[in-house]
């Protein structure tokens, strides 16, 4: 591969018109380097005016004989994957695309011999075990739809999600290793499970060897199944707008929303984006993104991106502080890796921890260095790029959604000037405005809106599984013939883009994002919740905190005990990452006449900015203002 990837800036211009002039030819140039069962008839079709929008409609594929064949003639002996272990001492697992080809293959036989077919949905709850990335590919294989859920959320999430698509099969571990913990993956599993009448088997992958209760004819041992498994699977044909995978992710209101992405364009966006950012130029270039699978990221840019790529992808099992907060730049030095890919609050929570970590480490093998998730401040940004980058390597800031299935705007690495915090420029295919309050467009540079993509691209995700009205109404109804992001963004005197953050009740915690919604509706089933306000404010590591509001019913409760009962309740509904940082117990909430919570009032409060609460005057009791003021100091 690949013809089609950028070298310097002039070129990237030029793409970056040509793409938008004529995407009929540009995507189609691109798509020829894929492998196809069948070409297209049409690259690009329909559009925002009836949600219509197809890509390389007509054509016929499987994504993981792009992932895996495709390297097997020319690369067979190339690792396709390198496991690094929660124990640092524990063994690194390799696999090269032959093996990985072969694991996969085995993987699917093994699904498809409990009876999944092409169309059914496949739950994975896993830990970042090579089994997981495996069982990805597995499922694409047979034509499975995948839905990963990550394996930080609740019983009663997981089995929201499993229920909302009806899975047929759920793959779990024993437990998961996070640092010196077990997350009891298969025993929060059978509490989902006792509400997921869909699932008709589960596959539990050992890895921590825990003891886990096993229900006979519905249970199978992953090691019984694979090895009786057979290492032929031809791969299912798949029309371009088959459905490729679900993710479910947190709106603005009620329960997640399950995303779906959709075959060819996913893929075709998922390499050119992948290629195009990171720019591994290098043979022995190693490219370490430390996402989880449970998230985007870890799908496109762990998965998908990198093996389509027929480059090394890296997946680490552990978390960043364990066994010390050295361990990101250990594994960093260990493996000589060149391309390291990770969060804003990887970086705050790093820096904030022990120097000598990170300056005793090896970091010379380096070449560029990218962030994602939130936006990032400019002290990590510095701290960044001087004591990680050692101020040689640039930094890819990069923007995009579960919805938009890869990078949307960022730096090409080595190629476009970077700018402390800036997510920079639009890659190629993605045309971008910023619109006001009405809808109007904004033109101009030295200008703030919020952000909207006017034309279709190749990677968006297709509709909300079960509810495209939804779909239409979170994501086009806003601005007619638009779809809007969510995001607030600068555009510079220099015409490069900044973003500043979510516009709606979506909070980012830690990269995450958390309905303001969801955690109300957790905390309001308790018993002794009246009504629930939830905001987020700024936190030093996670980026954003949550701060809840509360009116309870019975006042003379023991105020820290029912504290602690909330965080068990979020932590129950939804998982810890959801958690709220602060609660604060009122006896009412600054409501408009209409009956609407003032939630820019309660925004100011958790910041601490109580000073400027603006207008108060159209709240229906300005007294609780005061009360809410003096009871968050
Ligand atoms: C990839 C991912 C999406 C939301 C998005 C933004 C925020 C992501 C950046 C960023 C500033 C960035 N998908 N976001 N990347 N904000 N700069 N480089 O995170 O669906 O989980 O979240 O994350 O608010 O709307 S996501």
């Amino acid at each position: 591969m690949s013809q089609w990837k950028i070298s310097n800036f002039e070129e990237y211009q030029k793409a970056y018109m040509a793409s938008l002039e004529n995407p009929d030819q540009f995507w189609g140039n691109i798509a020829e380097s894929f492998q196809w069962k069948k070409k297209w008839n049409t690259v690009k079709s329909g559009g925002f005016q009836n949600l219509d929008f197809k890509w390389f409609d007509g054509s016929e594929l499987n994504i993981t004989e792009n992932c895996l064949d495709r390297h097997l003639s020319s690369q067979p002996d190339k690792l396709a994957l390198l496991f690094e272990p929660n124990d640092p001492h524990g063994e690194v697992i390799k696999y090269t695309y032959r093996e990985l080809h072969e694991a996969v293959c085995k993987t699917a036989n093994m699904i498809k011999g409990l009876g999944i077919k092409k169309g059914d949905r496949v739950c994975l709850y896993m830990s970042m075990v090579p089994e997981l990335l495996i069982s990805v590919l597995a499922c694409a294989r047979i034509g499975a739809i995948h839905s990963v859920v990550f394996g930080g959320f609740s019983a009663q999430s997981l089995a929201g999600r499993i229920q909302d698509s009806d899975c047929k099969l759920l793959i779990t571990n024993d437990g998961g290793y996070r640092g010196d913990k077990i997350i009891p993956l298969k025993e929060i599993s059978d509490e989902a499970l006792k509400n997921c009448p869909s699932i008709e088997n589960v596959i539990v992958h050992s890895r921590t060897k825990s003891e886990v209760k096993m229900q006979s004819g519905r249970d199978h041992w992953w090691h019984d199944l694979y090895k009786n498994s057979s290492a032929d699977c031809p791969a299912e044909t798949m029309k371009a707008e088959d459905p490729l995978f679900i993710l479910y992710t947190s709106g603005s209101t009620g329960k997640p929303k399950g995303v779906l992405h959709t075959t060819a364009g996913y893929m075709v966006w998922a390499a050119y984006t992948f290629q195009n950012v990171f720019q591994l130029n290098d043979e022995k270039d190693l490219y370490w993104c430390t996402a989880d699978i449970g998230w985007i990221t870890g799908h496109t840019y762990i998965t998908y991106g990198p093996l389509l790529s027929g480059v090394t992808t890296v997946m680490f099992e552990g978390v960043p502080t364990y066994p010390d907060a050295g361990r990101f730049w250990n594994i960093v030095d260990k493996h000589q890796i060149t391309h390291f890919y990770t969060a804003p609050t990887a970086i705050r929570a790093l820096m904030a921890c022990d120097q000598s970590l990170v300056e005793k480490a090896n970091l010379s093998s380096l070449k560029v260095l990218g962030t994602v998730g939130e936006p990032i401040n400019v002290e990590a940004w510095e701290w960044y790029n001087e004591h990680v980058g050692k101020k040689k390597c640039p930094i890819v800031d990069t923007w995009w959604q579960t919805e938009t299935g890869g990078i949307m705007i960022s730096p090409l690495a080595n190629i476009t000037k970077t700018k402390p915090c800036f997510a920079t420029l639009p890659i190629p295919g993605v045309s971008l405005e910023l619109v006001d309050a009405d809808g109007k467009v904004i033109e101009g540079n030295r200008v703030e809106g919020n952000l909207c993509v006017s034309q279709s691209w190749p990677g968006q995700a297709r509709t909300v599984w079960g509810d495209h009205e939804r779909f239409k109404q979170t994501y086009f109804g806003t601005y007619p013939n638009k779809y809007f992001t969510g995001d607030g963004c600068r555009r510079d005197e220099d015409g490069y883009y900044r973003i500043t953050g979510r516009v709606d009740d979506v909070i980012n915690v830690s990269g995450h994002r958390i309905g303001t919604a969801e955690v109300e509706d957790a905390i309001d089933l308790l018993e002794n919740v009246i009504e629930t306000a939830v905001v987020g404010y700024p936190h030093d590591i996670k980026g954003q905190g949550i701060y809840a509001y509360i009116i309870m019913k019975d006042a003379e409760v023991n105020v820290d005990s029912f504290i602690k009962t909330v965080r068990e309740q979020v932590t129950k509904v939804i998982g810890p990452i959801a958690k709220p940082d602060k609660i604060q117990i009122v006896s009412g909430l600054p409501k408009t006449r209409s009956g609407k919570i003032m939630r820019r009032i309660l925004r100011k409060v958790a910041e601490g900015d109580s000073k400027n609460l603006g207008d108060t005057s159209t709240l229906l009791d300005p007294s609780v203002v005061t009360e809410i003021v003096n009871g968050a100091k």
